[in-house]
């Protein structure tokens, strides 16, 4: 194909984007074509299907489909679903909030911590509480670390210390204070009944109660956590999905040198 006859192709294509009005796409621009998947309280069957489909159309899809239902327990169907989104997204007028910083490799940090910090960085990382998922912080700290990103226990400007998983917030402070901590990187990945939030609040309670809240760069990770949530708990930072060493080391790097030298 020749690259004239494209651009004139996608030029036609786009014609109908609207970014103040965009749709789930499928085949074609503005369809809204979705696939949903649930499961009701019932027992598989021809009521179950037309449920499932009333329930579509409540959600706000025309033309639901049922192409799969399966009874998982006793009165429990799980289904998949298709149908057309009626509803729009004005993508123009959202703001993310999220970390400033500049994203170094590990090579750019432990270069930029030799020259304006002029020592290694002490970080003390756990999952803390209840929670027993330990991929997250491994993924950060871990020297072999994650996707073709080192983790923080590589760096040789960086001593990070991996506490695991299941770490209550008292050992998690006694160990930052013994490590004279620079940092200290919480993870949390259970979020029923709002455990994450209760945790890190009360993180947070504990380490302005020993006078160390300001003394510490305060940062958590986890699937459902955002930077918005993070400064809204009280933390520094926050970081989500796709986070690697590199975003978290960065960061670190970059706010300390902001407080040591101004
Ligand atoms: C593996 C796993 C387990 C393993 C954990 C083993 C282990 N050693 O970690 C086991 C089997 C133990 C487990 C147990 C449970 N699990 Co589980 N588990 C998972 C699973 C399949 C994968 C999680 C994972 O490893 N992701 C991969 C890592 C790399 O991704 P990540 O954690 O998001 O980490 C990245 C970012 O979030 C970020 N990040 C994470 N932490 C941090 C920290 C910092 C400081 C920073 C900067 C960044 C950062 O960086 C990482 C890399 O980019 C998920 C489902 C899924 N597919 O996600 C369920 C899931 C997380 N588990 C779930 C549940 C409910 C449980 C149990 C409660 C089940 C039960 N009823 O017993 C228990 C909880 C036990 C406990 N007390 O915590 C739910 C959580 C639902 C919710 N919203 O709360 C999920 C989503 C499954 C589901 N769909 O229901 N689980």
């Amino acid at each position: 194909m020749s690259e004239g006859l494209y651009s004139m192709e996608s030029k036609d294509f786009d014609k109908t984007l609207d970014l103040t009005k965009i749709k789930p796409y499928g085949d074609t621009m503005n369809d809204g074509k979705t696939q949903v998947s649930f499961t009701l309280p019932v027992p598989n069957g021809d009521e179950a299907i037309e449920a499932a489909k009333q329930m579509m159309k409540k959600m706000g899809f025309e033309n639901p489909l049922v192409v799969y239902s399966k009874e998982l327990t006793e009165g429990f169907t799980f289904f998949n679903c298709y149908g057309s989104c009626t509803h729009t997204v004005d993508y123009t007028s959202i703001h993310v909030p999220k970390v400033e910083s500049t994203v170094m490799d590990m090579h750019e940090t432990d270069e930029f911590i030799k020259e304006r910090i002029g020592r290694k960085i002490v970080m003390v990382g756990a999952s803390t509480g209840t929670d027993a998922h330990t991929v997250g912080i491994d993924a950060i700290m871990n020297m072999k670390g994650y996707a073709g990103h080192y983790g923080l226990e590589r760096y040789e400007m960086i001593e990070a210390l991996n506490m695991g998983s299941q770490v209550p917030n008292e050992e998690f402070i006694a160990k930052a204070i013994e490590m004279k901590a620079d940092a200290l990187l919480v993870s949390q990945t259970v979020t029923q009944k709002d455990v994450h939030i209760q945790n890190l609040t009360e993180l947070v309670e504990m380490l302005e109660a020993e006078g160390l809240r300001d003394k510490v760069i305060l940062i958590c990770g986890g699937p459902r956590i955002s930077h918005e949530l993070a400064k809204e708990l009280g933390y520094d930072a926050g970081f989500g999905m796709n986070t690697y060493a590199d975003n978290v080391a960065s960061f670190v790097a970059q706010e300390l040198d902001k407080r040591i030298n101004g």
